[in-house]
């Protein structure tokens, strides 16, 4: 067995998320050769980074990346910090010759993510970007239907991603929660939160998107800022919209806002071919709903696979509890740990790597720039 040592930057909600995924790993994929084991955790807070390595289990803290990186006893860093860190970081500790498991979205533009994937590329390091949705149950089994042939040609794909957390002019910009909405700090609104995970998903379930017509809006205008307290104009889209084409020629509908009174996190796809369709909805997450015009017509209509069987049909599903009783959304960051771990042992890269979510990041920017100018962008 091999100690697989993790040195996790960020106390944050997603440093939670990762944490507990790799506790999980040893105790559901028992048979993984490289287990993770939690060696370090830092924050520039010192009070909070304390009790979160208490909380979690983590051997030791720091408070400062730069020594975190440099300590010859990690062997991951795990980049779960605000965006405008993604890069110095990533670009550090490749050249320290670590292995990178970073948050989505990748970093703050695509001049930023071509260092990052030269920098993993020149120290010939494990490297990935967590979208973790690729990783539901669901989503797997959608991609082993398409990747079938069963839908035949695509012609439409669609996805949103709804949410109605700012709705409120009160929520302020910037901060420890809200650093979201800073502009200067996430790079994007929506664009980068929100589309990025459809635009990973509809990528690997659909492949390359060609050309794009966006458009953006930021409803509130100005907000105060957590931190200094100041109202001050506010630079992210609150709301985004864009009609692409696919490399295999189907036509695609995306939107994104956190306007959608009623929507918490409804995050969908429909994908139709000549033969079949899928549809998708993070809200019932554990279900995948199958339209195929191959069934003999007086049953012909949608069917919902509950995908929660044991044996082999449903991806993951024989690691968890009851066939029939469905898991959550912790157990996307479970099985992105554990594919990760299997990665080390194989040294097959594991997806997305930095080049696979650069095109994610191409497409979030060529969004943003059509909906500026108001017209269609080349990827
Ligand atoms: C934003 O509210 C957010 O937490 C995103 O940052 C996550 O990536 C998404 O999965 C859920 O919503």
């Amino acid at each position: 067995m091999t100690k697989v040592r993790i040195g996790l930057i960020g106390c944050g909600f997603m440093g939670r998320a990762h944490s507990n995924a790799h506790n999980r790993v040893p105790n559901f994929f028992p048979e993984l050769k490289c287990k993770p084991v939690l060696q370090a955790v830092c924050d520039s807070n010192a009070d909070c980074v304390e009790a979160f390595a208490e909380q979690w289990g983590y051997a030791s803290t720091e408070t400062d990346w730069r020594k975190l990186i440099e300590r010859p006893d990690i062997d991951v860093v795990e980049i779960c910090v605000p965006n405008i860190f993604h890069r110095d970081i990533a670009v550090a500790a490749a050249a320290q010759g670590k292995m990178i498991l970073c948050e989505k979205p990748m970093c703050m533009n695509i001049a930023e993510g071509e260092e990052m994937v030269a920098a993993v590329e020149k120290a010939g390091v494990a490297n990935m970007i967590s979208y973790n949705y690729r990783r539901m149950p669901a989503v797997s089994l959608a991609k082993a239907i398409i990747d079938s042939g069963k839908l035949g040609r695509i012609y439409h794909y669609r996805s949103n991603f709804l949410q109605d957390w700012c709705i409120s002019a009160s929520v302020p910009q910037g901060g420890d929660s809200t650093w979201r909405l800073d502009a200067k700090v996430a790079g994007s609104g929506v664009t980068g939160d929100l589309l990025a995970h459809c635009i990973d998903t509809a990528l690997w379930l659909n492949g390359g998107i060609k050309t794009v017509t966006a458009m953006t809006e930021t409803f509130v205008k100005e907000r105060m800022h957590a931190v200094t307290g100041k109202v001050a104009p506010v630079g992210i889209d609150d709301a985004c919209a864009f009609l692409c084409r696919f490399d295999n020629g189907s036509l695609g509908l995306f939107e994104s806002t956190r306007y959608a009174c009623g929507h918490k996190a409804l995050f969908t796809f429909e994908i139709n071919g000549e033969h079949a369709s899928l549809k998708w909805d993070l809200h019932d997450l554990h279900r995948l709903e199958l339209f195929d015009h191959n069934d003999a017509g007086p049953v012909r209509g949608w069917r919902s696979i509950h995908v929660t069987d044991h044996g082999g049909d449903h991806p993951y599903m024989d690691r968890w509890w009851v066939p029939g009783l469905q898991i959550g959304y912790e157990h996307s960051f479970v099985h992105q740990a554990a594919d990760f771990m299997k990665s080390l042992e194989t040294g097959e890269p594991c997806a997305p790597t930095f080049k696979d979510a650069l095109k994610t990041q191409r497409i979030c920017e060529t969004v943003l720039k059509s909906a500026a100018a108001g017209n269609w962008a080349s990827v």
